[in-house]
């Protein structure tokens, strides 16, 4: 059986199928100098990537199956040069992806983790009702990223009768207004919501700048990477009142989260829970371990990424 190194956790179903068809080595429990060049096939993750350790010392590297959609932390250009085939899971997530944005949204407009504390801190008893909250129904929506989940967010939200407008580098077959400049869509909405790829082409996308126009009342919902939005940047603008709300999967130094935010009631936190669902990752594991078994079986993948398409 060929060896496969698994880099990160899976879940008990993707072991069983693995187990049965290669010889596993766990990344972090093995030599990696004596059992690196027998290494053919990698299954990782889209947060831990394809170390560079693992790249060097992997020199017969065939294929790697990442477990999620994004693939920022995977080299694919030095892959594509080593003729290495890197897969990944669109399209399974979309739906979970797209209500965590919304559910983050939901939160920040209703105050749910506040009246919640309030009901729990009995202080709906001892000082009666809580504040009123704000309305999510009717507001004018900004997408930045019109890709498959962002559509899917674009869908759900239609049941809240939101006036979608979005932004990515070129316009996309779909009934919103698209806005060829992500400054002017942050001035024209009351909530952004990114779900961009990670990576040097949207590094730190959303600046001051974008913050300030998005301005006192609105609100940023990052379900993207955390590098898509200057955190320093984000924590001033809430600190100083420049931005109203923030709903946040994910950051910059996961698992890190600056305190700062920890602190705030405007803000909602999840730790990078977008897709973390037993029937999402049961989908999106079943794909990354199809890919795998693809592979063996006829060389070819279901679901490769872009840049490797040349390769098959
Ligand atoms: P996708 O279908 O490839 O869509 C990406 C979208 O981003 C496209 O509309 C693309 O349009 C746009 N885009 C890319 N670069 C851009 C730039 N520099 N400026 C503006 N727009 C840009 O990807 P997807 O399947 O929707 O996934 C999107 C990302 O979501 C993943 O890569 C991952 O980082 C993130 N994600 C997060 C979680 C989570 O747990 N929080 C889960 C799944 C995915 P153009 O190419 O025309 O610009
Ligand atoms: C995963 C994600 O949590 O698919 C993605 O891009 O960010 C999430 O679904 C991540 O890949 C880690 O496994």
């Amino acid at each position: 059986m060929p060896d496969l190194l698994i880099i990160g956790s899976i879940t008990p179903e993707m072991q069983a199928r693995v187990e049965d068809r290669f010889d596993v080595h766990w990344h972090g429990q093995v030599d990696l100098a004596a059992v690196g060049p027998d290494v053919t096939y990698v299954l990782t993750n889209g947060a831990l990537g394809l170390p560079d350790e693992v790249m060097s010392a992997c020199p017969n590297l065939k294929i790697v199956s990442s477990y999620g959609v994004g693939y920022d932390a995977i080299d694919t250009a030095a892959c594509v040069e080593r003729g290495i085939v890197v897969t990944h899971t669109p399209d399974v997530l979309n739906a979970e992806v797209a209500t965590t944005a919304l559910m983050l949204m939901l939160a920040l407009f209703r105050n749910l983790i506040g009246d919640d504390a309030y009901v729990r801190a009995g202080r709906w008893q001892t000082e009666g009702d809580a504040p009123l909250t704000r309305t999510a129904d009717g507001r004018r929506i900004g997408i930045l990223g019109m890709g498959r989940i962002g559509q899917e967010i674009a869908r759900k939200l239609s049941v809240f009768d939101a006036e979608i407008a979005y932004h990515s580098r070129t316009p996309k077959d779909v009934p919103y207004r698209y806005v060829d400049d992500l400054f002017e869509l942050a001035r024209d909405v009351e909530v952004l919501i990114c779900i961009t790829p990670g990576g040097a082409g949207t590094h730190h996308l959303v600046g001051r700048e974008v913050l300030d126009a998005l301005g006192p009342k609105g609100m940023l919902i990052n379900v993207a990477r955390g590098s898509v939005v200057d955190e320093a940047e984000l924590v001033w603008a809430l600190q100083d009142g420049r931005l109203g709300y923030a709903g946040l999967d994910v950051f910059e130094d996961e698992p890190r989260v600056p305190d700062a935010l920890k602190e705030m009631p405007n803000v909602v936190l999840l730790p990078h829970a977008g897709s973390a669902t037993h029937e999402t990752r049961a989908a999106m594991g079943k794909l990354t371990v199809d890919n795998l078994e693809r592979f063996l079986d006829t060389g070819n993948v279901l679901t490769p990424v872009p840049e490797c398409k040349g390769l098959l």
